[in-house]
């Protein structure tokens, strides 16, 4: 089994659609195997999105991040399962992403985009080392 971080972001959480981004996840196949509401500080979404410290959006990027709790999780699935979650979340920007997809669908600011996935199993890897990391 393989296992991938999403994040229910700030805006998903004060909408009131956690439930409906996590359903997604489940009736799709994937199994939650962690999740906690939990407000992020600066230090871990530095870490958490250290690819993008100092491009012009960071700033926004924190401050909306932070202004509230999110759902962070762990979910479970077949091989490459953050690309099953990364095709069902949609384009960075929804209004560039495909109807279907919980950015898409749901979604129509850059910034508050809802959720996020991690890229690479690599990726995955890391994020879930930051925000899980007693998960066996
Ligand atoms: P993704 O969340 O699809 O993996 P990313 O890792 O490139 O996208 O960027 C992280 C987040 O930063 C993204 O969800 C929203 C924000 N972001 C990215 N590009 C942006 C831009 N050009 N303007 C404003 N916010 C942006
Ligand atoms: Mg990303």
């Amino acid at each position: 089994m393989d296992r991938t971080l999403v994040i229910c972001k700030p805006d998903a959480v004060e909408r009131g659609l956690v439930g409906e981004i996590v359903g997604r996840f489940e009736r799709k196949g994937l199994k939650l195997v962690a999740a906690e509401l939990r407000t992020l500080d600066s230090d871990v979404l530095a870490r958490h999105y250290a690819e993008h410290v100092g491009k012009g959006f960071y700033d926004d990027l924190v401050a909306f991040m932070g202004r509230g709790p999110v759902l962070a999780a762990v979910v479970e699935g077949p091989p490459d399962t953050w690309s099953v979650v990364r095709q069902m979340m949609g384009a960075t920007d929804p209004m560039k992403a495909a109807p279907g997809t919980i950015r898409g669908d749901l979604g129509t600011e850059v910034t508050e985009n809802l959720v996020h996935g991690s890229d690479s199993a690599e990726s995955a890897q890391r994020e879930i080392a930051i925000f899980f990391p007693d998960l066996q």
